[in-house]
């Protein structure tokens, strides 16, 4: 275990995994080997990235036996597919070398070449091929099938550029290209032999896997992610090439490059571009046609025995062109006849939906179909005149019918595609189920309620614990007596009842003030700002988007700082406002949200009648590693969105994990956090998603604005002169969008009805704080009881309940 910059302790109780006559000095020579390989020169002189490509060429070395044969086990029985368009793996390394128990060696075989693993682990690029939940879910899920020795295999795209980094100037956020594997990437292996064809109508392309070992937590099992990279057919067009046509030939290799080139940036605003439907058929294509091969090569091409052997779970609706894709392949290229084949189809597939936000449901126009594969399209519509006699004889009414087909008004309807031909659909956490089966998905809830249940979502523990928390883990494995923990987190629950225990109280301390501390010291070096590490460290991390209520965040730190302005000798405990959050590049009001934040910064943070009372601080480029570095330092945990809007929420989970108190509405999986800890180890404010039809119905933003203490002159600086939004007119839009009618305003998210029951609850909390046992208490409770946030009950759920799978024999 990696124990920080600070502090390097080992587990020596624990034997490497992997046997040899001396671990280190074997690791030594085989990191100086592959370093010498990639640098070109001593491992002495190379540079931190060029040891961490020689010691990331090392873990594979040192995996690949491993990783060979759990494929070949894998493939003996039953098998799950996940397909995602995204995986937001974040750094691999760290998690590796964990995962290997290694990471002593590993220190050892670095420091020997003169190097320093904290320098080296920090070269790593993160692998940030996802916008924000739904990515993670999917690099948490691979994490612990691996763990659990599950015959998973995950499926996407190798995106040449991965989510935009964010850089802000002068408090606007503006976007970067993030080239994140083209200094080399040692953790995927090029799969050439494996390569498929996917046809379009305008262009054929190859599809080239490159691989990626997911190790796990004390197994020598190895799961494997599945990146598809798209090339040309030929290294060239040799035609155009001898025809003088040479810049032709250059200018289709790069329409074909073009395909994997970049990660869409939006998270639930839907856009029906070209190129994204293109990614999409993509790499299900190509997925589809490998696992089929794969069964035919086993089981003799009758297809009919295939959802026997394999399962495919949708990451929401964005693979869900595998549905007909798969009938294509039975139909066309295996003969099958359409009944078979949709027997087979509709028993393969399983559909998980991650949004209520009518926003975000996908639907593509006909015409873009027409246009790239007008055989899929054939299929779509056979499916839709099948659907619409079947659902005839069930009686339902016409207009009904037609607003649940495949096709309506001239675009094609993922969601309902997915709802018709699957056999399972889950929501990801309880509360957000229910609103399925009676709102958004309530037809499909009244044909086939055995098709729906609930998954709630969870996170790993191992990166989310173990990992970016090394002080904290060590206590847990004290307490436990070992670190089985790590891979069955219901351990912790028992430990509850230690509370009252001065020792591990004062224990508990020492960790989150060690954790604050490296936090204050990272975020003055990488942002030049001093915080105060006894501060409260109150953070929202996450997309930028008006449901998640940012701005409710923002404007008590407004409230905060006039009260302070008004009564300078106002005894408040001293808190720090952490935000990180990147704006989709067209969603003009969430990019407003992120000047005012920094505004706000730059007002109260360089105001000295303030003091250490107050700070605000902007993570820039927020992504999977910042993350590991504030979650571990987070006193209170902002988890503030409009009751029904969050479908489940996973940072939530995280904060839980490392003893940060939940301050939120019911929503998502918060509903689940606050009754497995208790109400009063959580902070719960804010109108509840069964009243707000009610309250919204006679809700006036602007009478509640003036009836609320000090509300007024927050909302007033928006456009008053207090807050300089640089003449973009974007603070007078936000100010717009609460006060104004109609429907791009009336504050539909809520933010001026629930301020003050929000800024009650987060007074308290405050407040509460400065009785550190106590509070302590409450943190080592949540700690406690996070278990059934640990990915791997999930996923556990998964496996028994929809895909039907068992361990491994090893
Ligand atoms: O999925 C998120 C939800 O908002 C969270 O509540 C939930 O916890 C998480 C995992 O279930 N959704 C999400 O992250 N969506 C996307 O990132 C997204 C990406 C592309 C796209 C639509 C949505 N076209």
């Amino acid at each position: 275990r990696w124990a920080g910059p600070t502090t390097v302790e080992s587990r020596a109780s624990l034997p490497p995994l992997i046997q040899g006559e001396n671990v280190t000095s074997d690791l030594t020579s085989s990191l100086g080997s592959f370093t010498r390989a990639v640098a070109g020169r001593s491992p002495e002189s190379s540079t931190p990235l060029e040891v961490w490509a020689g010691l990331s060429a090392t873990i594979v070395d040192r995996i690949a036996e491993d990783w060979e044969q759990s494929a070949l086990r894998a493939s003996a029985g039953r098998q799950q597919h996940y397909f995602s368009a995204e995986f937001l793996m974040g750094r691999a390394l760290l998690n590796n070398l964990t995962n290997l128990n290694l990471v002593d060696d590993a220190k050892k075989a670095v420091e020997a070449y003169g190097q320093n693993l904290s320098d080296v682990l920090e070269a790593e690029r993160d692998a940030a091929l996802g916008n924000g939940g739904l990515g993670r879910l999917a690099a948490c899920f691979l994490d612990s099938c691996a763990t659990l020795d599950l015959p998973v295999t995950g499926y996407g795209i190798l995106y040449r550029y991965g989510l935009f980094k964010q850089s802000f100037e002068n408090g606007f956020q503006h976007e970067h290209p993030d080239p994140w594997m083209e200094e080399g990437y040692p953790f995927v292996v090029r799969r050439e032999e494996q390569s498929r064809y996917v046809k379009f109508d305008d262009m054929d392309v190859r599809a080239v896997p490159y691989d990626m070992p997911i190790t796990g937590y004390g197994t020598n099992n190895v799961g494997t992610l599945r990146l598809w990279k798209s090339e040309p057919m030929e290294e060239f067009d040799y035609d155009a090439f001898n025809s003088q046509r040479f810049t032709d030939a250059i200018v289709e290799r790069e329409r074909v490059a073009d395909l994997c080139r970049v990660l869409y940036p939006n998270d639930t605003t839907y856009e029906g571009k070209v190129l994204r439907v293109r990614q999409q058929y993509f790499f299900v294509s190509a997925s589809l046609q490998a696992m089929v091969d794969a069964y035919v090569e086993k089981h003799g091409d009758d297809l009919t025995g295939f959802a026997e052997y394999n399962c495919i779970q949708l990451n929401d609706t964005h693979p869900v062109l595998a549905i007909p894709e798969l009938m294509r392949i039975l139909l066309d290229d295996h003969g099958m006849t359409w009944e078979d084949a949709w027997e087979v189809t509709t028993r393969t597939f399983a559909y998980t939906n991650h949004t209520t936000l009518a926003e975000a449901l996908e639907t593509w126009e006909y015409s873009i179909f027409q246009q790239l594969f007008g055989r899929v399209l054939e299929i779509v519509a056979e499916i839709d005149r099948r659907f619409r006699i079947d659902m005839a004889q069930r009686g339902i009414a016409d207009h009904r019918v037609d607003y649940l087909a495949p096709i309506s008004n001239g675009r094609i309807h993922m969601a309902w595609i997915a709802c018709y031909a699957s056999f399972s659909i889950n929501g990801v956490a309880a509360i957000h189920t229910n609103i399925l089966k009676k709102d958004t998905l309530q037809d499909w809830y009244q044909i086939w309620p055995e098709k729906f249940n609930n998954k709630t979502n969870g996170v790993t523990p191992r990166r989310w614990l173990n990992q970016c928390n090394p002080r904290l883990a060590r206590l847990l494995d004290k307490q436990v007596g070992s670190d089985a923990w790590v891979s069955d987190l219901d351990l912790l629950k028992p430990l509850a009842k230690k509370v009252k225990g001065k020792r591990l109280i004062n224990e508990l301390i020492k960790v989150k003030k060690a954790n604050k501390q490296d936090f204050a010291d990272w975020i003055e070096k990488r942002q030049g700002i001093t915080i105060n590490p006894d501060a409260a460290f109150d953070v929202q991390i996450k997309r930028l988007h008006e449901y998640k209520r940012q701005l409710l965040n923002a404007f008590y730190v407004l409230d905060r700082y006039f009260q302070i302005k008004d009564d300078p000798s106002l005894d408040v405990t001293p808190s720090v406002a952490i935000f990180g959050a990147k704006a989709a590049p067209g969603y003009f009001r969430a990019k407003a949200i992120i000047k005012l934040i920094n505004e706000i910064a730059e007002l109260v943070n360089n105001d000295p009648e303030i003091g250490d009372r107050l700070k605000v601080v902007f993570i820039e480029n927020y992504n999977v590693s910042p993350a590991e570095k504030v979650i571990p330092a987070a006193d209170i945990s902002e988890q503030i969105s409009t009751a029904g809007k969050e479908a489940s929420g996973t940072g939530n989970m995280k904060f839980m994990m490392n003893g940060a108190l939940t301050l939120g509405t019911l929503d998502g999986a918060n509903v689940e956090i606050v009754d497995a800890v208790g109400e009063n180890n959580a902070y719960i404010f804010g109108a509840k998603e069964e009243e707000l039809p009610e309250l919204m119905a006679s809700y006036d933003p602007y009478a509640t604005m003036e009836a609320t203490p000090g509300l007024t002159r927050v909302v007033n600086a928006l456009t008053d002169g207090t807050l300089n939004d640089g003449g973009s007119g974007m603070f007078a839009d936000i100010r717009r969008s609460l006060l104004e009618s109609g429907p791009d305003g009336s504050d539909v998210y809520y933010v001026l009805g629930d301020f003050a029951s929000y800024r009650e609850a987060r007074d308290r909390a405050l407040e509460d704080y400065r009785d550190e046992v106590e509070w302590a208490r409450k943190c080592w409770l949540n700690i406690c009881a996070s278990g059934r946030f640990s990915s791997d009950r999930t996923i556990r759920d998964y496996a028994n309940e929809v895909w039907h799978i068992e361990p491994i024999e090893k």
